[in-house]
């Protein structure tokens, strides 16, 4: 059978951990601590290892879904945890202070992926924050070079995390 890994990135806070939890068929591993960083994110916890979750698909092909932490402190953990990986969901969340400059700082961390071209954005909170557009998103990808799928996405929500993850499945098969 098929075993394909998958990686799920992004600032502290976008989502990786709920999303992994939401869609792994076996209990997802967390590694969560008491959030002692409340300036760069309000929440009660963060991820300080990784998140790890399974997901078999129609096909009967397995999907294993790491996770990484957001804070900066744990840059260190990005190459280990992309390690035979097909591709990465980078998630953003509309309302940081500069979330282009997030979706940059994360492309600039993954090179072999952005090499590959083995990357989907899901960007959250768009309800909330309208800016930046989905366009000016498209247009920072294009201003490197890529053209890469790019969703608005609510990682709370079942369809879009599958979304995501079916269309870096295409994106990689193609
Ligand atoms: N209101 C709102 N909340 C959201 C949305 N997307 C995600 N969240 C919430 O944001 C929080 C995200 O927290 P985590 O899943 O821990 O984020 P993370 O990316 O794993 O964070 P770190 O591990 O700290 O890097 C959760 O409480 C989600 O319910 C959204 O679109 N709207
Ligand atoms: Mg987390």
């Amino acid at each position: 059978m098929q075993t394909t890994k998958l990686l799920f990135t992004g600032p502290m806070g976008a989502g990786k951990t709920t999303a992994i939890q939401l869609i792994s068929e076996v209990t997802a591993v967390k590694t969560e601590v008491a959030n002692l960083d409340r300036r760069q994110h309000n929440k009660a916890t963060t991820t300080v290892a990784l998140d790890y979750g399974e997901l078999t698909l129609d096909d009967g092909a397995k999907v294993l879904m790491y996770g990484t932490p957001g804070q900066d402190r744990f840059n260190f953990m990005w190459t280990i945890l992309a390690q035979g990986a097909l591709g990465a969901v980078v998630l953003l969340d509309n309302s940081r202070p500069d979330p282009l400059a997030d979706m940059n700082n994360f492309l600039d961390g993954f090179p072999d992926l952005v090499a590959r071209r083995a990357l989907v954005i899901g960007v959250g909170r768009t309800e909330s924050h309208h800016r930046p557009s989905i366009e000016s998103y498209t247009q920072a990808l294009q201003d490197r070079g890529l053209l890469l799928p790019i969703y608005a996405v609510d990682v709370r929500e079942r369809d879009d995390v599958l979304l995501l993850i079916d269309s870096l499945l295409s994106l990689a098969e193609a």
